[in-house]
């Protein structure tokens, strides 16, 4: 027995069908006809992605300031802003690998997304011998992870409404 064709044509013929329906609904609503048609993708530029922890780091000339230095693992999105009068970068390494931004000159910004693993981590500027020059610092990654939904603080076992003396 040799297969029968019959059902894969009634497939095509619906779906084309459906197609020529969707033209025509398409050609029916000029409108504005560009609507559907093309979904642009979203816009990928934002700085990081959901769930990041903004850190601030201003790189200036020599000296990296960091908006926090103590962390939890987790992924951060570096903002590095340079306020210096030099080109400058910024270098996140450590347990997890290391990852550089791009170079920006003066009064330029850019993000460095990071995942950060319990550990020392060295952060620096790797543009020349800026290192040297005072650009480095250390943050420590410990404890939970961050990201938490709900900080929810501590529940406590004894409700305290009153009324509900002994
Ligand atoms: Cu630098």
């Amino acid at each position: 027995m040799t297969k029968p064709t019959p059902r894969t044509r009634a497939l095509l013929g619906l779906s084309a069908a459906a197609l020529a329906g969707l033209l025509a609904a398409c050609g029916g609503g000029n409108g504005d006809g560009s609507s559907s048609t093309t979904t642009p993708p979203p816009a990928q530029k934002s700085t990081a992605p959901a769930g990041a922890t903004q850190v601030k780091a201003d790189l200036t000339d020599f000296r990296i300031t960091l908006s926090q230095q103590t962390f939890t693992p987790g992924t951060y999105a570096f903002v590095a802003t340079n306020t210096g009068h030099h080109d400058h970068a910024l270098e996140v390494e450590g347990p997890g690998g290391e990852n550089r931004s791009s170079t920006i000159g003066p009064g330029e910004s850019t993000t460095l997304t990071v995942t950060l693993k319990d550990g020392t981590y060295e952060i620096y500027c790797p543009v020349d011998g800026h290192k040297d020059l005072g650009m480095k610092t250390e943050i420590t990654v410990a404890g939970a992870p961050v990201n938490k939904p709900d900080t929810t603080p501590t529940t406590p076992s004894t409700p305290n409404t009153p009324g509900n003396g002994y």
